[in-house]
């Protein structure tokens, strides 16, 4: 289990820096500019223990919708059969879309309640666009969406 430690330190370490700078750059809104399948985020990664203490990866992004226009893409691959959970900014109504790398369109979610989920079916490139239902958006730093795989 050794190494799926170092694995995840170095992974995190990557999601910082690259944070660091995207907050410069933007205020509060991290991870900007994502708003393309090209310029998508990583999604950032840590590493849980099991009550057996093996190891497994989780995948949690804390980021915000700051415009009416502002969609953000992640890219990942998510285990087979993981879900990936979206709770929108208290208040807020977000969807997501799942594309493969093609950039093909093969899942949604667009209920009206604040959590949305969908079941990854295979482990593959996977890309999530989060954005605001009709435009919802919340700039507020203390209301920010969570976007959890796992
Ligand atoms: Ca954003
Ligand atoms: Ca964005």
């Amino acid at each position: 289990m050794k190494w799926f430690k170092k694995l995840g330190l170095t992974i995190s370490m990557v999601a910082l820096t690259s944070g660091v700078f995207a907050a410069a750059a933007s205020a509060y809104d991290n991870w900007e500019s994502n708003d393309t399948l090209a310029t998508a985020t990583q999604m950032p990664t840590y590493y849980q223990t099991d009550p057996w203490g093996g190891q497994y990866a989780v995948f949690e992004s804390t980021s915000y919708i700051s415009t009416p226009t502002d969609v953000d893409y992640y890219k990942l691959i998510p285990f087979a059969s993981s879900q990936i959970r979206l709770t929108s900014a208290l208040g807020m109504d977000y969807d997501f879309e799942v594309y493969d790398q093609n950039g093909t369109l093969i899942a949604t979610s667009t209920s009206t309640s604040q959590v949305e989920k969908v079941t990854f079916t295979t482990a593959a490139v996977r890309y999530v666009k989060v954005y605001g239902k009709n435009g919802q958006y919340n700039s507020d730093r203390k209301k920010p969406y969570v976007l959890h795989v796992a």
